[in-house]
């Protein structure tokens, strides 16, 4: 038995802000990337032979899915219905919808969860039987923990759960909160999981497993993006990764020496740059580039000035393999210039800011930053590591600027 584990194609992700940041090939690449990866599992699929496909919530960023998405999504089910592969797909926070009303024609071997939680048969064709429990979201959040309402694994050859949710952490637990224990608990063979876009592991056996995005939509969604290949060995089901992104965001760390100038300093970039892109061929690389400086190297660098000398370098190449997506200063010394007593002052305030709960009330009380996007985000801890570094890192430049004045 063969399956594909997927979730949260986000497929009509807008990519609003990289429009004018990038040449009109690199955007349309970028806009075609959610497209093509879920093309890509498709054709794993069919080239896998496998038995069904499941798709563990987010098939659209947003609940009014586009009708270009929607007939894209149509069209990839029609592929795997002429191999005469099943795909079951429960519908996640971005695209909840009353399954009752859905108007989405999908072909006959789709299987759509209904709102509650219900459990469909498979057979397979050696005859042997599948069981798959889920359940769509019908609203944007979902408090309630779900997994009592799972029934306890009964009579079947093999048992999967699917659950789009997050692990319960006592704070805004707004989609389906679980605990591992509580999975373990309903004595399933494999659970499907969605929602957090960094694919992981969180079991072995049985295997409980996030299968992340298939493509990253931002830096703070690097590195490879793909789906899991689950294969039967012995009694147990094995999750295997495979990579279908078509464009990787990477960070770029390069040191500025002292004896570099501007000039060496775009070459270094560059050819760091090159190299990371020969490691992942066949993809796009959307590089963010870190700047590491010393206290001995003041290049007076902006660093906006610096990434658009590389963009403007860049466009011009003749195979496109990394575009300079953004470019960042990280002071070596965080904070250069802080007597002992700033310094406790700014780790005291930053232990209570950089919280989850603090950040979350920040986001939900700021009409401007309300995106679901933001509070997923902040649901991720090294998010919140990172923007606490970010800070750091700008409060640092700032306190040295009003040096220098
Ligand atoms: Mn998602």
């Amino acid at each position: 038995m063969k399956f594909i584990h997927t979730g949260d194609l986000h497929l009509d992700s807008p990519f609003r802000g990289l429009a004018n940041q990038s040449p009109a090939a690199v955007y349309q690449q970028i806009q075609q990337s959610t497209y093509q990866a879920f093309a890509r599992i498709v054709d794993l699929a069919i080239d896998e032979n496998v038995d069904f496909m499941l798709i563990v919530g987010d098939i659209f960023d947003r609940d009014h899915h586009s009708v270009k998405a929607a007939d894209f999504f149509t069209q990839q089910c029609r592929r795997l219905a002429v191999k005469a592969i099943p795909v079951y797909l429960s519908y996640g926070n971005h695209d909840y919808q009353n399954v009752a009303d859905d108007t989405l024609l999908l072909p006959e071997n789709v299987h759509v969860f209904a709102n509650q939680v219900e459990t469909k048969t498979l057979i397979l064709a050696d005859q042997r039987q599948v069981k798959i429990t889920g359940f769509s979201y019908g609203r944007k959040w979902i408090q309630q923990e779900k997994v009592s309402e799972y029934p306890l694994r009964g009579n079947a050859d093999f048992w999967i759960g699917m659950l789009h949710g997050q692990v319960k952490s006592g704070h805004a637990d707004n989609y389906a909160p679980f605990t591992v224990d509580q999975l373990l608990s309903r004595h399933y063979d494999y659970w499907a999981l969605g929602h957090i876009h960094h694919h992981q592991q969180l079991n072995d056996q049985p295997p409980i497993v996030y299968c992340g995005n298939p493509q990253g939509r931002h830096i703070n969604e690097a590195g490879p993006h793909g789906c899991y290949l689950v294969e039967e060995e012995g009694r147990q089901l094995v999750p295997r990764f495979r990579a279908v992104s078509v464009i990787n965001w990477e960070n770029l760390d390069v040191m500025i020496t002292a004896d570099d100038d501007q000039r060496s300093l775009r070459t270094k970039v560059v050819n760091a740059a090159e190299q990371l892109a020969a490691k992942r061929p066949q993809r796009l690389i959307m590089v963010n580039i870190r700047l590491h400086l010393s206290a001995t190297t003041d290049l007076g660098l902006d660093s906006t000035d610096f990434l658009e000398q590389l963009q403007a370098g860049q466009s011009h190449a003749p195979n496109l393999i990394w575009w300079p997506a953004n470019c960042e200063l990280v002071g070596s010394t965080a904070l250069p210039q802080l007597t002992d007593a700033d310094r406790q002052y700014w780790q005291a305030a930053a232990n209570q800011v950089f919280q989850p709960k603090t950040l979350q009330d920040l986001v939900i009380n700021d009409k401007n930053l309300s995106a679901d996007y933001l509070r997923d985000q902040l649901a991720d801890p090294d998010f919140i590591k990172e923007l606490r570094q970010t800070a750091t890192t700008l409060l640092g430049r700032r306190q040295s600027g009003d040096e220098n004045s």
